[in-house]
Order: structure tokens, then C-alpha cells, then sequence
């Protein structure tokens, strides 16, 4: 498996080493020195964006203003902090070792929790005590042999009295969801389908399945998805082998009543390229961006239709249902390469932060012969939006409200503040915003002049309040004290009601998820779609 640029590298005797053993002749002086520190000059690793590596416990976090006693539960989320400095010179802020925070809130108390997943790389690198694991998605730079490569550090879900640490390029890790102790790999009892499990699985509120799919599903660079469910016994039920257009990245999809849909960003993979030690991705301005339609149920993987709308960058979903005959499909689109550090092949790509995503509609008519799907509608043109959440008891349903981050520039962020103080710092929002998709009512919340937001989630006032009915809580990044704070707002009036402070820095997370103490399995009841 190991590819002659590895072999090169690869030293013997390496503390967990199980390379060296191939015979290769030891190389020590090519051996990529390990950085002894986090370099100052590196912006991935400076300013706010400097890894901490906390992990530890940290009760009755203080509380400015109230937090409504109806808030009972935990708020995971997860961001990539690399445990040791990278030997590759240029690493993505996407290869950081996934470390997962835990507030648990109860009776107007935040209890704290962090713990590094131990994935394989991490527990073999704390004990070389340096990076072994080369970049982003690329094997034959790693210093040693990898059965999972993964960083675990896209997503924290619920699933099955476990929580599930995500990385779309591998198996899941479990974790204990109170203790956040690794329980390992997690295969689902050996159900596991194919070599992959993206970072965004959806769950049916009514069904109670978890939907997954998997790309490059049967190793790097291939073209292979498998699309997958469990039901609520953890039971596999739907598995389809579909063979997608291009070899190219599918970060998120989306599910409604009866279809699944893979959006396709023009990233594609190319495994002489990994040979060669270059990157995973590479943009490509001739493809257009393909979003993949598959039935859900006892498909096959000949029924999957591949739409095509103007080439572009497919980012998160929101939602997607089915409403007169048309599925609806709620997301983010961007008219470029959002993730500019990954170019074309001539290097050509926008500058950082140049290209916004934007919220907007696609209308798919499945049975439809006509294949080419145009502009989408957009919801939002004025400003960059993007982490779309809704009210997950509507997931696969009609929603209306739509929950995101929004980068206003005119709302008085003290740029020349932050920017130096922020490290690499994409991506960049100072707020959240609520968009009613039927009223087009668009209410915001500012930060404040020198703080940024991540992602939010929505958390019911009561388990059968109206749709879009209660809080959203937030992390904020303090670039004045360098520390982070949770807010919780109203979503009524999008006022701040509860800010609670960290005595730590956490750097820019992904994804994160609401797991309420009245959920039967971490996840929320359907409720009657609004009129
Ligand atoms: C994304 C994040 C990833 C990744 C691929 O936000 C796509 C999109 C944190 O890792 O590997
Ligand atoms: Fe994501």
C-alpha cells in the first residue's frame, strides 16, 4: 500500500512504527525533522487560532444574565487542534486532531468537559511524542503505516446511547457522551458497509433512522458512494453502491420523505497525484456542480439522476423536502472555490475569503428528463451566510425558519483589531441570523465589535413549542480577552439572553449538536408541519 514517496520518509524503529518492516533501507537523515513548536509565523497555529490542547473539566462556568431553567441538556461540538506541529510545512487547519467540547446545562448552570478523541493517530503520536501522520488525506506522507487515518474532528453526534466523532474519510470513533472517554473504533457491530462515513448523517425524527452515505467508499481516490441506513435498533436497513460522476468531494448532503441527494464540490481527488505527495483536492473550474438524486428506499444504484447546475461550491444543506411534486433542497452555494488552499491545477483560485457562500433554493423534479438544473433562488444576496441549521424536528419536513452565520460587515466589527490577532481565521462570521423562508423575515444578532461566531444550534423552548420556538446557542470568539464565550440567545427577538465564559480559547470548530435530557435517543420528536 505504501507509495515509494512514503517509502523515502519512512525511518525504521519509530516508537509504534509498523512500517520499517517492508525491508526499505533507514533513511534517518531524510527523516522530516518534527518542529518543536507551534511555528509564530504560521498563521494556522497563531493568534486566536493558537492550539491550547486543553483537556479537562471546568464546573459552574460564570453566567452573565439567565439561563432559562427549561434549558436542560448538552451542547457537543468539535474543532480540529493538532496535538503536535505538522512536519509538512504547509498544514490545513482541516487535519487538526478533533477535540470535543461538553457543556452540559441544567437548572441555569454550564458544567465544562474537553477531551481529545483517541483516534489512532492521536494515541500513536502522544507516544512518539511528534506528528507521524502526514497531510490532509494523504497516506504516502505519513512517517508510519495507518489502519485509520482519521482526525475525527467534523462532527459529534448522538447515536445509540454513543456519542459518534466524525471524519468523513473514515469509520466513526464512539465516545462515552459523559465521560467523553474513546470507546474505540465503531463499525456498528461489523454492519459498517464500505471504508467511509461522512460527517453529516441525518436523522429521521419520525423514523428515528440514521441516514449516512460514504464516498470514496472504497478507498482513496475512488469514485465509489455507498449510501446506507440504520434503523433504531442499529440495524442496517437501505444500502445502495452508486458510482458518482467524478472523484470529487461530497461534504454534506440532504434527505427528505423519499429521496436522497449528494451535492458534489468540484474538489476532485487523484490518487498519482497522492503518490507524488501533493494534495488530496484539487479544483476544477470545467465541472459543473452536480448534485446526485437516489431514491431512499430499495433503490438501486442505476435510479441515482446526477443534476447539474453552474459550476460552483456545494456547502452545507439546511434542509430538503418535497412539496408539489418538487424536491426542495435549502443550502449554501458559492459562485468559487470556497476552499481557496486548495486551488486548480494551474493554481488559480480566489483569494482568501474572497468567494462568499450564499443561502438559497434548488428545485429538482426528479422525473424530470431535463438534467440541467440552472441558478439556484437565493434567499440572502446582501452578505455571507453559511452553517444553515433548522429546527431539527422538522428535518426531511417543510421548514420554514433557518438558523445561520452571518458575516455583516457593516454591523461594526473592528477589523483591524481582530485580523491581527486572529491567526488563519476562515471562516469568519460576527453573527447569527433567523430567515423565514415563507415571510422573508430576516432578523439578526451581532456579536459585538471584536468577536466572531461558530455555529449555532437551535434548542426548543419545550419539546411541542412552534417551529423555530426557543434558543440558540453559540460559541463567540473574544479576540479583546482571547478567550471564548457561549452565548444563548432568544430566538423570538434574536437577543443575547445568557453569556457564559470560558477561561479558555477554543479555536474555530466545525459542527456541533444539541442533545436535550427530554430526547429518548439524543434526538428530537417530529412535530406538525406548520400552514
Ligand atoms: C469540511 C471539513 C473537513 C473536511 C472536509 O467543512 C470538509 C467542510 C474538518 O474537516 O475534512
Ligand atoms: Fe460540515
Amino acid at each position: 500500500m505504501a507509495g515509494h514517496f512514503k517509502e523515502a520518509l519512512k525511518p525504521k524503529g519509530l516508537n509504534g512504527s509498523t512500517g520499517g518492516s517492508t525491508g526499505c533501507s533507514n533513511h534517518q537523515d531524510e527523516w522530516p525533522p518534527a518542529p518543536a513548536h507551534f511555528s509564530l509565523e504560521d498563521p494556522q497555529v497563531a493568534g486566536f487560532h493558537r492550539p491550547t490542547r486543553f483537556e479537562g473539566d471546568i464546573g459552574n462556568l460564570e453566567v452573565f444574565g439567565e439561563i432559562p431553567k427549561g434549558i436542560n441538556g448538552t451542547f457537543y461540538r468539535v474543532m480540529p487542534e493538532p496535538q503536535f506541529p505538522s512536519f509538512t510545512g504547509n498544514d490545513v487547519w482541516f487535519n487538526g486532531d478533533g477535540n470535543i467540547s461538553a457543556f452540559r446545562i441544567s437548572n441555569g448552570h454550564v458544567d465544562f468537559k474537553q477531551r481529545y478523541v483517541r483516534t489512532e493517530k492521536f494515541v500513536r503520536e502522544a507516544k512518539a511524542r511528534r506528528a507521524l501522520l502526514g497531510k490532509y488525506r494523504n497516506r504516502y506522507t505519513d512517517l508510519v503505516d495507518f489502519k485509520v487515518r482519521s482526525t475525527a474532528n467534523t462532527n459529534i453526534v448522538f447515536w445509540n446511547g454513543k456519542l459518534l466523532a466524525l471524519k468523513e474519510d473514515s469509520p466513526p470513533y464512539a465516545m462515552d457522551p459523559d465521560t467523553l472517554e474513546t470507546l474505540g473504533l465503531y463499525d456498528f457491530d461489523g454492519q459498517l458497509p464500505c471504508l467511509t462515513f461522512t460527517a453529516h448523517p441525518k436523522f429521521d425524527p419520525v423514523s428515528r433512522e440514521m441516514v449516512c452515505f460514504g464516498y470514496e467508499a472504497q478507498g482513496d481516490a475512488t469514485n465509489d458512494i455507498c449510501y446506507y441506513t440504520f434503523d433504531k435498533d442499529g440495524k442496517l436497513g437501505e444500502l445502495v453502491w452508486l458510482v458518482s460522476p467524478i472523484c470529487g468531494m461530497i461534504h454534506d448532503f440532504a434527505v427528505t420523505e423519499n429521496y436522497v441527494l449528494f451535492p458534489i464540490i468540484s474538489l476532485t481527488c487523484d490518487l498519482e497525484r497522492l503518490k507524488n505527495g501533493g494534495e488530496h483536492w484539487q479544483w476544477d473550474y470545467s465541472i459543473p456542480m452536480y448534485i446526485g438524486v437516489l431514491p431512499r428506499r430499495q433503490a438501486k444504484g442505476s435510479d441515482v439522476k446526477w443534476f447539474r447546475a453552474p459550476p460552483g461550491f456545494a456547502g452545507h444543506t439546511a434542509n430538503a423536502f418535497e412539496e408539489h411534486g418538487k424536491i426542495h433542497l435549502h443550502m449554501t452555494y458559492a459562485p468559487d472555490n470556497v476552499f481557496f488552499w486548495w486551488p486548480d491545477k494551474n493554481g488559480k483560485g480566489p483569494r482568501p475569503g474572497e468567494t462568499e457562500s450564499l443561502l438559497c433554493k434548488f428545485e429538482i423534479d426528479y422525473r424530470s428528463d431535463n438534467l440541467e438544473l440552472g441558478m439556484p433562488e437565493y434567499f440572502i444576496k446582501e452578505e455571507e451566510t453559511e452553517f444553515p441549521r433548522i429546527d431539527d424536528r422538522l428535518a426531511m419536513a417543510r421548514h420554514s425558519r433557518i438558523f445561520v452565520c452571518v458575516m455583516d460587515k457593516t454591523a461594526g466589527t473592528d477589523f483591524p483589531f481582530i485580523l491581527p490577532r486572529m491567526g488563519a481565521g476562515y471562516p469568519l462570521f460576527n453573527g447569527l441570523a433567523s430567515f423565514d423562508v415563507d415571510t422573508k423575515e430576516y432578523k439578526k444578532y451581532f456579536a459585538g465589535p471584536r468577536k466572531f461566531c461558530q455555529e449555532c444550534v437551535f434548542v426548543p423552548r419545550s419539546p411541542n413549542a412552534l417551529e423555530g420556538d426557543g434558543y440558540l446557542i453559540a460559541l463567540l470568539n473574544n479576540y479583546d480577552e482571547m478567550c471564548s464565550e457561549m452565548v444563548i440567545m432568544d430566538t423570538r427577538t434574536m437577543a443575547q439572553i445568557a453569556l457564559i465564559k470560558l477561561p479558555v480559547r477554543l479555536r474555530a470548530g466545525l459542527h456541533g449538536n444539541w442533545v436535550d435530557s427530554s430526547d429518548i435517543d439524543g434526538h428530537p420528536q417530529a412535530i406538525p408541519v406548520a400552514e
